[in-house]
């Protein structure tokens, strides 16, 4: 298993999408552990990507090629997470979406997965999602939840404007919670949000200890 974890790690590193793609397949042939593979393998991965390009040892096409190999392994192995509990509007609605100016989409896909196999029912937004669409479709909706997920420091601020246009159409009851990687409990209580979410997981508990 700690074998096959560093395999995944560095097919991403390597950005070799055939070799993500085999080892995924991989994973669910032999019956490893889906979310450990995801989180300490591929995810292990990327972020050590992100890293090194950061220190200027990979440059942005190694960046994407790198997002690539993460996502081919993820479109092969969600499908096992999406089994769960299941059932429409179970545990109650989210709307998700990486907010606008924002394209990272790998953490948000595997956040609505995760909610979605725990018993939500989840609308899924996309990336490069305006303000006013999060605030319309949860309105639309009759949402419980309101997950914002945002990677840059620069698009963080859209997840306050989201909190402010719900208050301004008093809409205050859906509640809001935020996730991405520069955000922080800190980050979610200045902007009144009603939660941070650090992972997958513990989005899913955050939703289900709030709602109802
Ligand atoms: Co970009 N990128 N990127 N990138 N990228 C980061 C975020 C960065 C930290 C890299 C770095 O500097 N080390 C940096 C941001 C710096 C900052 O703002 N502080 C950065 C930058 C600068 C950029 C560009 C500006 C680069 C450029 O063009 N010069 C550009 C921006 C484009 C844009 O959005 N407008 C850019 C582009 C890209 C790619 C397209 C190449 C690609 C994205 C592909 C895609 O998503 N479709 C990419 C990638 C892959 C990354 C890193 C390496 C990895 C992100 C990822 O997928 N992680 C990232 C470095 C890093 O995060 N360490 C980086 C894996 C994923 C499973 O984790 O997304 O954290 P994460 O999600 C987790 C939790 O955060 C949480 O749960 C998830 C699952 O556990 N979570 C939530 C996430 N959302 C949640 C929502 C919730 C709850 C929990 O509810 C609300």
């Amino acid at each position: 298993m700690k074998e096959h974890l560093k395999e995944c790690m560095q097919a991403i590193i390597d950005g070799d999408t055939e070799r993500s793609e085999k080892l995924a397949k991989l994973t669910l042939e032999k019956g490893m552990p889906v979310l450990e593979v995801i989180n300490k393998g591929f995810v292990a991965g990327i972020r050590e990507v992100g890293r090194l390009w950061e220190e200027g040892e990979l440059f942005l096409p190694e960046l994407v090629i790198g997002a690539d190999a993460m996502k081919m392994a993820m479109g092969i192995l969600r499908p096992a997470l999406e089994g769960g509990e299941g059932g429409p509007d179970r545990l109650g609605h989210v709307v998700i979406g990486t907010i606008e100016g924002d394209i990272h989409d790998i953490g948000k896909t595997l956040v609505a997965t995760m909610l979605a196999a725990n018993g939500f029912e989840v609308t899924d937004l996309g990336a490069d999602v305006p303000v006013a669409k999060f605030v319309e479709t949860a309105e639309e909706k009759g949402a419980d939840w309101i997950a914002i997920s945002a990677l840059l420091t620069t698009t963080m601020p859209g997840q306050k404007k989201v909190i402010e246009q719900l208050e301004a159409k008093s809409l205050g009851n859906i509640r809001v919670m935020v996730g991405g990687a520069p955000c922080s409990a800190e980050w979610a209580s200045e902007i009144g949000a009603d939660g941070y979410a650090g992972d997958a997981v513990a989005a899913v508990a955050l939703a289900k200890g709030k709602t109802g």
